[in-house]
């Protein structure tokens, strides 16, 4: 599904105002960076320097972020994460998956059998090639992350085509179990 998104950014003057104007708009990135358009953005601080960081996925396969200076995404050139590793990167959110203290990345592409990854945040801005969580979800949607079972480390829900809700259980960031049916259509 292709969905456009224009990132503009509607503060007039972020370090002049404190009060937002929505009339006026930025556009923050470009089409240099993007042939196709944008599918899905997140927010996180990637670089632990309490500003929080945009992270984006386009149609033509690309993730990258963009640091965050001083409320301002427009001082330094992209960081790239993948390029044409994952096949239409649909959604995107960020975790701590492993629990070192940097926010890793969790992406659904868009495919026949939709497969679900992960990327380690390896600090200084960098993060490992894809890493598969599930490559068995028909329809997975958008990712929430919560430790559902309160053992500590940051499990995974989405939804699939079967009007379900599906729950992938983390082993602290060193495996993931397999995605467990938690919630049916019929049950409300
Ligand atoms: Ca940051
Ligand atoms: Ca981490
Ligand atoms: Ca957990
Ligand atoms: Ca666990």
């Amino acid at each position: 599904m292709k969905i456009k998104l224009t990132l503009i950014f509607l503060m007039s003057n972020l370090l002049s105002f404190s009060q937002i104007n929505f009339e006026n708009k930025i556009t923050l990135i470009d089409d240099t960076h993007n042939t196709y358009d944008i599918n899905a953005i997140a927010i996180a601080d990637l670089d632990n320097d309490n500003w929080k960081d945009l992270i984006i996925t386009s149609y033509d396969d690309k993730i990258i972020w963009y640091k965050n200076v001083n409320g301002d995404f427009r001082h330094f050139q992209r960081n790239i994460i993948s390029i044409n590793q994952i096949d239409i990167p649909k959604y995107i959110t960020a975790a701590d998956l492993n629990n070192d203290g940097l926010q890793d990345l969790i992406v659904v592409n868009d495919s026949s059998v939709d497969n679900i990854f992960w990327f380690q945040n390896l600090g200084n801005g960098d993060f490992s090639s894809e890493i598969l969580i599930s490559d068995s979800i028909n329809g997975a949607s958008s990712i929430e992350t919560i430790d559902i079972d309160n053992d500590g480390d940051i499990d995974i829900l989405t939804g699939g085509a079967t009007q379900a809700v599906i729950l992938i259980e983390n082993n602290n960031g060193d495996s993931f179990q397999a995605p467990q049916i938690i919630l049916w259509e019929f049950f409300y």
